[in-house]
């Protein structure tokens, strides 16, 4: 079977206690971390999304997937971080209000990280006034949002509004992400951009920078 197809398997099998080592023989054989993530974990946690919606797997489950991929995150991860280019620019990201998912979050957060970005990550379930006191005090040039509930999709918006009357808008670019959100829903409520994937974000980041730039 083709390696990334057995990570994904091992994600829909829930089998934690292998990924580990499946996820060091993959590399040893020459797959590229985002490649295992992309074509490996990312697929086998759709699938595993999928039969969640449909009532044939229950949380106990996506909680193991979850954790069987955070297993094989902890070898790829620091892979992605350290794949070092100069200094391009600092960024603050956080999951909103009510929304626990990051696993997302942590793959742009450490591709960021690998493609010259400082990042402070404020975690999950994070309100606009934290946001906002974020970008308040620190020196940055993006603040990236992720949201992967349709429910916590107006944290977004009403981040950016938090910013607004703080009169910190035009201090940072603001990027949004996460499974439900799009391009449309992204200029709906304001946003700067978007971006569909780690790669996308990465991408996204660097044309904002450089549209700040004199
Ligand atoms: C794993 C998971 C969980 C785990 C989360 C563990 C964790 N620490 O993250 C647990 C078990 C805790 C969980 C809980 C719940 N979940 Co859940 N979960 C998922 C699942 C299966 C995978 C999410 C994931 O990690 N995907 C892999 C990552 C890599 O993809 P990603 O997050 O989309 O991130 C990528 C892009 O979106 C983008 N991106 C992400 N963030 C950002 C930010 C920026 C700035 C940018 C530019 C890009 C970007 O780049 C990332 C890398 O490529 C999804 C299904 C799915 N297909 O999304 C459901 C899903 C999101 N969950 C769902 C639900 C309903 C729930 C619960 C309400 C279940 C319950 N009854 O309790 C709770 C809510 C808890 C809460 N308050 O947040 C629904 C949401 C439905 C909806 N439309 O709102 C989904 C879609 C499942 C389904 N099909 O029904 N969940």
């Amino acid at each position: 079977m083709d390696r990334t197809k057995q990570i994904s398997e091992a994600i829909v099998q829930l089998k934690w206690d292998e990924i580990a080592a499946l996820t060091n023989e993959t590399l040893e054989a020459g797959i590229p971390a985002l490649e295992i993530i992309d074509r490996g974990l990312v697929l086998g946690m759709s699938a595993v999304g999928i039969k969640f919606r449909d009532g044939e797997v229950f949380l106990p489950e996506l909680l193991l997937s979850a954790k069987t991929m955070k297993t094989a995150l902890e070898i790829l991860l620091p892979i992605l971080s350290q794949q070092g280019t100069g200094f391009i620019g600092r960024v603050i990201i956080g999951t909103v209000s009510g929304d626990l998912h990051d696993i997302g979050k942590k793959i742009v957060t450490s591709m960021l990280q690998g493609n010259g970005f400082e990042v402070m990550d404020l975690g999950v379930d994070v309100d606009p006034e934290r946001f906002m006191e974020a970008v308040r005090d620190n020196d940055v040039q993006i603040l990236g949002l992720s949201a992967l509930l349709t429910s916590t999709m107006p944290m977004m918006e009403a981040t950016i509004k938090a910013l607004e009357k703080a009169g910190l808008r035009q201090k940072v670019k603001v990027m949004v992400g996460g499974a439900s959100v799009t391009q449309a829903y992204a200029d709906q409520i304001g946003a700067d951009g978007y971006g569909a994937d780690a790669v996308a974000a990465v991408e996204k980041a660097r044309a904002l920078i450089s549209a700040q730039s004199p």
